[in-house]
């Protein structure tokens, strides 16, 4: 079956998500193992490679510099700290490398000259690098192509419609032409969005709708439980019931079949039990830890050992690095 379709409407989308909670689940498993080997999990270390002090106003954000949180803002890290993180992740059997800077924008200085330089070092490491900057032009992006980045992360976040409630300092359209200009390369693209914003289902159906109908699908799909940050406006927004997690996971699963869906901020507060759901509703990566935060101390992220414990208990195994080598990286010899 090949199924990969690009013409999702809403109303079909909006039919799988309101699926029969079981069927749903039923429906999604059936799909996941069509596509992905079902003991493998993605495991991913997120490192904030520059953390606070962002002038956008992203209202959930703790490191946005509009807001009084507890977030004390970092200058750049150096490569080797870096490097060292990448290493004991690498140890622990970690794949992926996400490295996180709180920037509004890429900007052609000698910051961006170290970050490429620290995407050179752990591509080598044999992990798989993922930068999340903010906006990139394609110049920028064939940069970091060539230093062997192998995925981008943008998220939508929530819907074109609500986006303007959430975010004032950019708009959807800037969100679409980052990720247009990192499909200018042979990088992958990592985009999803955020529960507990506020935002309705149908703002949930519309987001769906917009990552749905970009060709090809974004390579990761993230789905982020907000994480209410003390300072933010969104510092009291009520938890996102576990069933609506499931509900997203499952309906993202069944109209982005190849893509891997990861289920990430808010993990931290989900039981083994619910974990468990959401990997049967598709669920096939996970931001995992040695220092108990995401990105900043306001997110925890569960601990590499208790998640080797958890993957053990489910009969699931840590992915590997994918073999595929980053196109031009291949060709310059980096
Ligand atoms: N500054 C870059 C950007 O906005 O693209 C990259 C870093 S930003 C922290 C990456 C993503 O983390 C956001 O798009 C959002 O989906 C997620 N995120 C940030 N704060 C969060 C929170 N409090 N709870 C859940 N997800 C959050
Ligand atoms: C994504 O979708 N979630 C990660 C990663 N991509 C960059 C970030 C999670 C939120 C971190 C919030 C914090 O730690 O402050
Ligand atoms: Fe800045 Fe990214 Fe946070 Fe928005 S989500 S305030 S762009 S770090």
């Amino acid at each position: 079956m090949s199924g990969i379709r690009y013409d999702w409407q809403e109303l079909e989308i909006r039919e799988v998500y309101n699926t029969p909670l079981l069927e749903l689940i039923y429906q999604a498993a059936s799909v996941h193992r069509q596509f992905h080997d079902p003991k493998q999990i993605q495991v991913c270390k997120l490192i904030s490679i520059k953390t606070g002090g962002c002038p956008e106003d992203c209202s959930y954000c703790a490191q946005s510099s509009r807001y009084q949180t507890e977030v004390k803002p970092q200058a750049l890290l150096d490569k080797e700290t870096v490097v060292n993180i990448a290493q004991t992740a690498k140890q622990k059997g970690v794949s992926r490398v996400c490295m996180g800077a709180a920037w509004r924008e890429v900007r052609d200085n000698s910051q961006f000259e170290k970050v490429l330089d620290m995407v050179k070092d752990v591509t080598d490491m044999g992990l798989e690098v993922c930068c999340t900057l903010g906006m990139l032009t394609t110049d920028q992006a064939k940069r970091l192509e060539a230093a062997g980045l192998y995925a981008y992360n943008h998220n939508l976040d929530t819907s074109a419609e609500y986006y303007s409630t959430i975010i004032t300092t950019r708009t959807y359209s800037d969100r679409l032409n980052t990720i247009e200009n990192v499909r200018q390369t042979n990088v992958t693209v990592c985009s999803g969005g955020i529960l507990g914003l506020g935002e309705s289902i149908e703002d949930r159906i519309s987001m769906l709708h917009t990552l749905a109908n970009l060709d090809p699908h974004p390579e990761s799909v993230p789905i982020n439980i907000l994480s209410q940050v003390e300072g933010t406006p969104l510092e009291n927004q009520p938890d996102v019931p576990i069933w609506d997690v499931v509900r997203m996971i499952a309906t993202a699963r069944i109209i982005m079949p190849t893509s891997d869906v990861r289920l990430s901020a808010g993990r931290a507060r989900l039981s083994q039990v619910e974990q468990a759901f959401c990997f049967m509703a598709g669920a096939n990566s996970i931001f995992s830890s040695d220092d108990n935060k995401m990105l900043t101390v306001t997110t925890p992220c569960p601990d590499y050992d208790a998640d080797q414990e958890m993957l053990n208990l489910l009969g699931l195994e840590m992915r590997p690095p994918s073999q595929r080598p980053n196109r031009v990286a291949t060709q310059v010899g980096v």
